[in-house]
């Protein structure tokens, strides 16, 4: 079922919202617990360094719906936000990225949206991960939701880079010199020679094993 918020005051309303996207990040970042801890069993490493979730600020969905020309209204924040509940993944290896994707899109109760592969596809910024939106169901005393979250995955090395840029970003509000923007672009280019050169490190390892 569909998660459309009940027609009561805001402030009912925006606690029913956080319970219910929250209940759905602990969904997902149980999934993503235990697919790890599997991984550890079967290959002896852990594909995931860690995890870190947050629910959207009430500010920030308005500033995204506002951008978008929607009404700020709390069932357009569920229809068109897809990120309110957001659970980033920081793995060793660029390949882990899908072995994770994979594995955890696989699971019957989980339904895609939509991928977007800034990895193969990167942003004209230099900007790489994996992004899934998918649903999980959740279960309510009276009801089950399907309830959206999205979920970027990306190495290490991609989220130091894309921290760093996230913050030029927000300082110079989207116009950071030319200058900056290139530098930024090469840093991109060196995390994606280190990510390989990890890479294939690891599977030389892997291989004397
Ligand atoms: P914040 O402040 O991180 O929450 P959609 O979310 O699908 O409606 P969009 O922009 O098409 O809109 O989605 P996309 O491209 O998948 O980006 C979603 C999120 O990815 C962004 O959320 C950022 O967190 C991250 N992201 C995308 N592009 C970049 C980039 O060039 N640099 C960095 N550092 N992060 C990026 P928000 O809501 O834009 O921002």
């Amino acid at each position: 079922m569909e998660y459309i918020p009940e027609m009561k005051d805001d402030v009912d309303s925006w606690q029913e919202v956080q319970l219910v996207y929250s209940s759905a990040l602990k969904e997902i970042g149980t999934k993503l617990e235990i697919l790890n801890d599997e991984f550890a069993h079967v290959h002896q490493y852990n594909p995931i360094e860690h995890i870190k979730s947050r629910i959207k600020s009430s500010e920030s969905i308005v500033k995204k719906l506002r951008k978008n020309g929607y009404e700020t209204t709390i069932p357009n924040m569920v229809k068109y936000v897809n990120d309110i509940a957001g659970i980033r993944v920081i793995c060793s290896f660029t390949s882990d990225i899908y072995r994770i994707a994979e594995m955890l899109i696989n699971q019957s109760d989980i339904k895609v949206v939509s991928v977007k592969d800034y990895i193969l596809n990167p942003k004209d910024s230099g900007y790489k991960s994996y992004h899934l939106i998918v649903t999980v169901p959740v279960f309510l005393s009276d009801r089950i939701l399907d309830v959206k979250v999205e979920i970027q995955i990306r190495t290490v090395a991609m989220d130091f880079w894309a921290s760093l840029e996230h913050k030029i970003h927000y300082k110079f509000e989207g116009n950071a010199p030319e200058h900056i923007k290139r530098e930024l672009v090469e840093c991109a280019m060196m995390v994606s020679d280190l990510d390989a050169k990890m890479l294939s490190l690891n599977e030389e390892i892997q291989s004397l094993k």
